[in-house]
């Protein structure tokens, strides 16, 4: 499900480059109580979502990070604890902080040992991921590695068959070099849309299509307050994306040594928006197996689809939007902007 409709064409806009963008989002962070290196790696993860237009998890989420850090679920001051468990397994404790920090603390071990084995697993536990999932993925595959990242989020999905929510949004996110282009990267909630989206949607006034998620009443609906006010997401695809979902609480969770998405309780917690899980990422070096060859073989693949006719590979809207950003700025809606200005302190 794409973004709903693009309301920042009609609103009066500002434009910032990526750089001051970073700037004034690392600035709200540490003014909200993270440390530098925290402050750094979010706001850089934040910037790069929204000048990539990946909206629902782009500045939109700022104030949600700022009351969840607010009322002390979070700790933003956490310093990950990283454990070299096995021959190609890294495992970091994030304790209670952010996920990117955690990965950014036991990257270094990962790609040594995705080098040495050919394939490497880091499970990253009591962890809080509240972004998009490419951003985790995307720099491996620029290295030359393939890369698969799962996490989940909170109760808020019916599994398929079932009448009551419990799974997460729980998205699922891989990426690969290609040769002489960009790698191949793609990143999808399996719920039929990411709650993110629903938020935004609710905000605009706009409905959803159908076969999205249901009222409180665990009837289909469109309105996307009544999934936010007490209703509920479905999964994409019936049964088969329910499987995907129950697979990343299953990777993600209980194979990290997180919670799953029903687990946790915020409730004494007012403004606590991030889900308190975890993230299960696995690196492959295709140099052990086809060699430089899988790049090559990746644009084969990827020549082979535009053949049949393939006008937009997941990833090429971003990446258009990207290029746009970098070369007229990232715009941002004026009140909104004025919002994170007034989050900074100015
Ligand atoms: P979308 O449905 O918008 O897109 C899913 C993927 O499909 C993207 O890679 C997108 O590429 C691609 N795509 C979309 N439309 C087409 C098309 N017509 N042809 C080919 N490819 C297409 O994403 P979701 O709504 O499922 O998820 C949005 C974001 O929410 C993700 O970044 C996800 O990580 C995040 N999220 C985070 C959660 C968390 O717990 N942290 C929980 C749930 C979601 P492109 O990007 O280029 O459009
Ligand atoms: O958009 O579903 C979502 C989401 C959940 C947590 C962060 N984003």
């Amino acid at each position: 499900m794409s973004a709903p409709s693009d309301h920042v064409s009609a609103a009066v806009m500002s434009t910032l480059s990526l750089e001051e963008l970073t700037q004034l989002l690392e600035t709200i962070f540490l003014r909200h109580g993270t440390s530098a290196e925290v402050a750094r790696s979010l706001a850089a993860n934040c910037a790069g979502a929204e000048r990539d237009g990946a909206h629902s998890h782009g500045v939109f989420r700022i104030p949600g990070y700022v009351s969840t850090l607010q009322s002390g679920w979070v700790n933003g001051q956490a310093v990950p604890q990283v454990e070299d468990v096995a021959s190609g397994f890294v495992r970091v404790d994030a304790g209670n902080g952010f996920a990117q920090p955690a990965l950014a603390a036991a990257r270094p071990l990962l790609v040594e040992k995705a080098r040495s084995a050919g394939i490497a697993a880091l499970a990253i536990r009591n962890s809080h991921h509240f972004a998009a999932l490419w951003p985790d993925v995307e720099p491996f595959a620029e290295e030359g590695l393939v890369a698969i990242s799962v996490v989940n989020s909170m109760t808020c999905v019916v599994p398929h068959g079932a009448d009551r929510p419990l799974f997460g949004t729980n998205p699922i996110a891989f990426a690969a070099p290609q040769a002489g282009a960009a790698p191949i990267v793609f990143d999808l909630a399996t719920s039929a849309i990411a709650h993110g989206d629903v938020q935004i949607a609710a905000r605009n006034g706009e409905r959803l299509p159908p076969g999205m998620g249901v009222d409180s009443l665990g009837q289909p609906t469109q309105d996307p307050k009544a999934i936010l006010e007490g209703g509920a997401l479905l999964p994409f695809g019936g049964h088969k994306g329910s499987a995907l979902s129950m697979m990343v609480e299953l990777l993600a969770a209980a194979l990290t040594g997180g919670n799953f998405s029903f687990e946790f309780d915020w409730d004494n917690h007012p403004g606590a928006k991030t889900p308190w899980t975890g993230q299960l990422l696995i690196v492959i070096d295709p140099a052990k197996s086809a060699g430089q060859s899988f790049a090559e073989r990746s644009h084969e693949l990827v020549r082979q689809m535009h053949g049949v006719g393939l006008k937009r590979l997941p990833g090429d809207r971003r990446h258009l939007q990207r290029e746009k950003s970098l070369k007229y700025g990232i715009a941002l809606e004026t009140p909104t902007l004025e919002q994170l200005q007034r989050l900074a302190g100015f």
